[in-house]
């Protein structure tokens, strides 16, 4: 009999899940398991995912499993592999009567629902349950909801892997080469535009980015404005935010997990500091990550860091420290 993987996905009538959810049954990203699906909505649009589920069970996907669409998270929770929670509310939408426009405001009703979805994966989820957030605030989303949950041995990632995409294909450009040339793209920080894209330790074709690129000229006018604002780009052309390419590096954060990760090589997402690299404690950070032969993801070592780049991680953590301040109530 076939394995089975049990994913949640939250937002999952918004357009980061079009593009992702028909790709988490499509036999890549879980290879042969059967996924089951619960996908969750907020009661207002619920009722849309109905059509979503009627256009994965016309696609035929052969590793579907059960497919169900709730407003109930805590139900939703039970005994689930991996959450996927890209579900958050924008900034510029009305909320209870008033328009959400700052930063501090976002943070306070994204982290609100953080504490009930935390809580629920928490007590539901498996043991060794998965968990990336990908709604933004990413990062302090993800803290809220680990301190919520209270269960270490259940893994909260912040999506990351956009950013060290985007990396990836802003070197491959300058440096001639293909995309699978690159890897070991860290991404330090906040999944904000004070993320740090660690060229120095990237590795193309067996050279270091330190050692491939000394044009300093264009990392600080070209590579990290470019990297760092592609967000924005994509909206002011599309007037939507980044939807295929998110699902793309969700999936591809997944892959990552389920997979041993090659011997020197790394993965980019966020998780909760523990002392390594002298970054500050109690935040979800952007780091190097690797996934062992058990299936366990730990933080690689040894990444030796220039004073340039310690610089630059000290911003984007001195931002996520803001953050944490800012929603202090709700890590009590
Ligand atoms: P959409 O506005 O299209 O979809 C979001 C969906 O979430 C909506 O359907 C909404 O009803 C739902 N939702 C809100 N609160 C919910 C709750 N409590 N439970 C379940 N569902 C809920 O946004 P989309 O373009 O799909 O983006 C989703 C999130 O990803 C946004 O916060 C966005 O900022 C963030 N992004 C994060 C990225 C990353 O790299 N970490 C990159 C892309 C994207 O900007």
């Amino acid at each position: 009999m076939k394995e089975r993987v049990k994913v949640v996905v939250t937002g999952a009538a918004g357009q980061i899940s079009y593009s992702l959810i028909p790709r988490l049954v499509d036999g890549q990203t879980f290879g042969d398991k059967i996924v089951d699906l619960e996908l969750v909505e907020i009661p207002q649009v619920v009722d849309k995912l109905e059509g979503l589920v009627m256009e994965l069970e016309d696609s035929n996907f052969p590793n579907m499993g059960t497919v169900n669409y709730t407003a109930d998270f805590e139900k939703a929770a039970k005994d689930a592999d991996w959450f996927l929670l890209v579900g958050s509310i924008p900034r510029g939408i009305v909320y209870n009567g008033k328009k959400i426009e700052e930063r501090a405001d976002l943070l306070q009703i994204n982290g609100g629902i953080f504490v009930g979805q935390g809580k629920a994966i928490g007590e539901h989820g498996k043991p060794n349950a998965k968990i990336l957030v990908v709604g933004n605030p990413a990062n302090t989303n993800a803290l809220i909801g680990r301190h919520a949950a209270n269960n270490p041995s259940q893994l909260w990632m912040a999506m990351t892997m956009l950013d060290s995409s985007r990396a990836q294909s802003v070197l491959s450009k300058k440096l001639n080469i293909g995309i699978a040339d690159i890897t070991k793209m860290i991404i330090w920080g906040n999944h904000s535009p004070t993320m740090y894209p660690d060229f120095e330790n990237m590795d193309c074709n067996g050279k270091s980015g330190k050692d491939s690129i000394e044009d300093m000229d264009w990392i600080n006018n070209e590579f990290l404005p470019t990297v760092q604002q592609r967000g924005k780009a994509v909206i002011d052309s599309r007037g939507a935010s980044s939807a295929t390419s998110a699902a793309k590096a969700a999936l591809d954060t997944v892959m990552a997990c389920e997979n041993t990760t090659a011997s020197g090589d790394c993965f980019s997402a966020a998780v909760i500091t523990d002392g390594s690299y002298d970054l500050p404690s109690g935040i979800i950070c952007g780091m190097p990550l690797r996934t062992m032969e058990d299936g366990s993801v730990e933080i690689v070592q040894g990444i030796a860091l220039s004073d340039f780049a310690k610089e630059k991680i000290k911003v984007s953590t001195d931002e996520l420290l803001e953050e944490r301040a800012a929603v202090e109530d709700l890590l009590q």
